[in-house]
């Protein structure tokens, strides 16, 4: 699919790099303006530019009312059980705040009022779990590029990450909270968004309350569930086992695209 191209695009360009380099390349990489340097700019643009053109603008489908046959079937968390979760939840999620935070200008602290209180957007999209499984469902939510604007991201940033509240697993070492990214094209995209809705009513606890994210064009385990926390970032070293998302680190696709 797109992202193996992309991959072996990636890695044609970067064995070219090094072989043009030579023996140069760790005292040559970081100085200001070396032709490494300046090839791997180069290169950077040019991946990018084919990822936008491979899957840059394409909307994913959007339905009717008439199309929402069921429920959404609530999967993976459905009732986090940490205590400040739940303390939030039984006053109606009043004292929830998104933060957005990393490699921004400019860190948020968005309350649910400040989140409806931006433009909305609504949209009817099928939801493709990995299991099999598919729901229609109405979403609405603050598209998530007004919400990065805020905060302002730095030309460093690459990824959003979500943190959320739920601890999908319980070992020896501790809990693992679901965490999950994105690249900052998908986070952009216009139907990518943070949904405080669904079917006309406040997202159920059972999908993800407060908020959770839409990405409508990547399968299920792509749309985080009860986030409290964007983050930033240029690279996933320091998240989980660095795959980028819980289930990217136990072996699932990190760019679920469908
Ligand atoms: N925080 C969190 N987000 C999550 C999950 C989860 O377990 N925890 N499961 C994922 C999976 S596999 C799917 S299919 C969808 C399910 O969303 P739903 O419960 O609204 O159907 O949420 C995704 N996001
Ligand atoms: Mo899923």
């Amino acid at each position: 699919m797109g992202e193996s191209m992309i991959d072996r695009r990636k890695l044609l360009l970067g064995g070219a790099a090094l072989a043009l380099s030579g023996c140069k390349i760790f005292d040559s990489a970081t100085d200001r303006d070396s032709t490494m340097r300046a090839f791997f700019a180069s290169h950077e643009r040019l991946t990018q530019a084919t990822q936008r053109r491979l899957i840059g603008d394409r909307l994913a489908p959007e339905f009717s009312e008439a199309d929402i046959r069921q429920g959404q079937r609530p999967n993976g968390s459905t009732d986090p059980s940490g205590a400040a979760y739940r303390r939030m939840a039984e006053t109606g999620f009043a004292d929830y705040r998104l933060t957005v935070s990393g490699l921004v200008e400019a860190p948020q602290n968005l309350s649910l009022a400040d989140l409806t209180a931006l433009p909305s957007r609504t949209q009817i999209t099928r939801h493709d779990c990995v299991e099999g499984w598919s729901c229609i469902a109405k979403w609405r939510g603050v598209p998530l590029g007004t919400v990065l604007q805020l905060a302002q991201p730095r030309v460093t940033a690459r990824y959003a990450v979500f943190h959320c509240f739920d601890a999908i697993e319980r070992g020896l070492s501790g809990e693992v909270f679901y965490y999950e990214s994105i690249d900052l094209i998908d986070a952009f995209h216009p139907q990518t968004i943070l949904a405080y809705a669904m079917n006309g009513q406040p997202l159920p606890v059972a999908n993800g309350a407060p908020l959770r994210l839409r990405v409508e064009r990547q399968l299920g385990y792509k749309m985080a569930k009860y986030v409290h926390t964007i983050e930033l970032v240029d690279s996933f070293s320091a998240l989980g086992r660095g795959r980028g998302s819980y289930w990217a680190d136990r072996g699932y696709e990190w760019y679920a695209g469908i």
